[in-house]
C-alpha cells in the first residue's frame, strides 16, 4: 500500500524553461508516497512523459567535467568486466556515455528528438524512442538479445516499471547484464535533498526496492556500486535469475546498511519530511536576512532540481536571476518562479555577494572552479545536508 508522506506542493514541470515571462505553464501537485509491500518511494501523481521528454529537452548530461570524466570511467569498467559484444543504453542524452563505446557495439534508445539527433548525427544507432515492450521487440528483432544494458538517471523517471522490467527481462541474453543507475534514496535522507524530487524522478530508488522489484520480473540484483555523483548514486547490477553471477557481499552490506537506516519503515520517512519542512523554514530565513542587508543573491546552475525548491520555496523574491553554461537555458525563465537566466560571463559579476548551490552536486567542481568569487568575499549557500553559508 502506497502511503503519502510529503508535499511539495504546486509545481511547474522541471525541465520546462520559459522564453517569455507571462507564458502559460502546466503545473501539478508534487507529494511522494512510501509503498510499504515493496519499499518503492515514488510520486503519487505523475505526469504525462509526452509533456516532459520532448524536443526541446533543456539537460545535456556533457555539461559538466565530472560526468563527462564519470561516465568515461563506468563504461571503461564495464566493458573490462562484463565483456559485451552488443551494449544498449535507455536514455543516452547526448552520447556522453555511449561516445566511449565503438559505434558497431552499442545501440542508444533516447525519446528526446533533439538529443536523439545528436547522437545519430555523430553516427549512433539510436531509436528516437521511449523504452517499452514495443521498442524492445523491434529491437529484438532486428539486432539479436543485448548482452549490457546501462541506463543512467531514466529508469526512476519512466512511470511504468513493471513494462520496463518486463522489456528488459525481453531482450536481455541469458547471461546479460542489466546496469542501473540513480541517485541513492538513503543518501537523499542522510543529505535532506528534497530536491531530488520533481516530475521526472517518479522513483528514488533503494537497494531493498530494486532488489524486490528484480525478483518480481524473473531477475536478480546481483552487485552494486556506489558513487558520488548526484550527491550519492547507486550502480544497480541485474542478471536473470538462474545466470551465473554470484550475489556478492558487498550488496548484503548495502542492504543491511538501508535496514539499519530504517529505510522499510514508514516513520523514517515522516521524519524526513519534517526535516524538509525545517529546511524550507531554515532557507527562507536565512536569504531574508542577507535580503535585509541589501546583499545580492544570485543562484548557480538552473537545475532540474531547483525547479523543486524555489517552487517550493517561494524563492523568486530572493533571488536576483540564476547564472547557466547551457546555452538553450540562458536567457529564458526558470519554471513557474520565472527567476531570469543568465550566461556565467554575463552574471557572475564583481555585483554578486552570495551564490545559492543550484547544482550543489558540483560543489568540489564549481568551488574549484570560482576561486575569483571566493577570494573577493563572495560565498556559496547550499542547502545541504543543511541550510548554511559556506
Ligand atoms: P544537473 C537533470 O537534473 C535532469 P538537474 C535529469 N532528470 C536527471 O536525473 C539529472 O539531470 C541527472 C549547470 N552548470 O546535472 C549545467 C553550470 O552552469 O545537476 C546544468 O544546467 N556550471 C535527467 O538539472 C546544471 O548546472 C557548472 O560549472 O538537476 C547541472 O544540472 C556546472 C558544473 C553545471 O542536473
Amino acid at each position: 500500500m502506497k502511503k503519502k508522506f510529503l508535499d511539495l506542493g504546486l509545481q511547474p514541470i522541471a525541465n520546462s524553461f520559459l522564453k517569455f515571462k507571462n507564458q502559460k505553464e502546466f503545473k501539478y501537485n508534487l507529494s511522494i508516497g512510501f509503498d510499504t509491500d515493496n519499499f518503492l518511494v515514488s510520486l503519487m501523481k505523475t505526469v504525462n512523459p509526452k509533456k516532459q521528454y520532448t524536443r526541446f529537452y533543456a539537460h545535456r548530461a556533457s555539461e559538466s567535467k565530472t560526468m563527462r570524466k564519470a561516465f568515461k570511467i563506468v563504461a571503461t569498467n564495464l566493458k573490462k568486466r562484463f565483456k559485451p559484444k552488443l551494449t544498449m543504453e535507455i536514455g543516452s542524452n547526448d552520447g556522453v556515455f555511449i561516445k566511449n563505446f565503438k559505434k558497431r557495439k552499442i545501440i542508444s534508445v533516447e525519446p528526446c528528438l533533439n538529443l536523439a539527433r545528436i547522437t545519430k548525427k555523430a553516427g549512433f544507432t539510436t531509436y528516437p524512442k521511449f523504452w517499452n515492450k514495443k521498442i524492445s521487440k523491434k529491437i529484438l528483432k532486428k539486432h539479436g538479445s543485448v548482452n549490457l544494458i546501462y541506463s543512467a538517471n531514466t529508469i526512476s523517471h519512466i512511470p511504468n516499471l513493471n513494462e520496463t522490467f518486463e522489456a528488459i527481462n525481453n531482450i536481455l541474453s541469458d547471461n546479460g547484464v542489466f546496469v542501473i543507475e540513480d541517485p541513492s534514496l538513503l543518501e537523499v535522507i542522510r543529505n535532506n535533498t528534497y530536491d531530488q524530487f520533481y516530475d521526472e524522478h517518479v522513483y528514488v530508488f533503494s537497494v531493498i526496492a530494486i532488489s524486490k522489484i528484480s525478483e518480481k520480473f524473473g531477475l536478480r540484483l546481483f552487485d552494486v556500486d556506489i558513487s558520488s555523483v548526484h550527491g550519492g548514486s547507486i550502480r544497480y547490477f541485474i542478471c536473470k535469475k538462474d545466470s551465473h553471477f554470484k550475489n556478492t557481499l558487498k550488496l548484503k552490506k548495502q542492504i543491511q546498511k538501508e535496514i539499519n537506516a530504517r529505510m522499510n519503515k514508514f516513520s523514517t520517512y515522516l521524519k524526513f519530511a519534517s526535516r524538509v519542512r525545517k529546511s524550507r523554514r531554515d532557507l527562507i530565513l536565512l536569504l531574508k536576512k542577507l535580503k535585509k542587508k541589501k546583499k545580492k543573491i544570485i543562484s548557480y546552475g538552473a537545475t532540474y532540481k531547483s525547479t523543486t525548491i524555489f517552487n517550493y520555496c517561494n524563492l523568486n523574491k530572493y533571488i536576483d536571476y540564476v547564472i547557466d553554461t547551457t546555452k538553450n537555458k540562458q536567457g529564458k525563465f526558470t519554471p513557474g518562479q520565472k527567476i531570469k537566466i543568465l550566461k556565467p560571463e554575463v552574471g557572475f559579476n564583481e555585483t554578486v555577494d552570495y551564490a545559492y548551490l543550484g547544482a550543489w552536486n558540483f560543489k568540489k567542481e564549481i568551488i574549484k572552479k570560482e576561486k575569483n568569487f571566493i577570494r573577493r568575499g563572495g560565498k556559496f549557500i547550499t542547502h545541504t545536508p543543511k541550510v548554511r553559508i559556506i
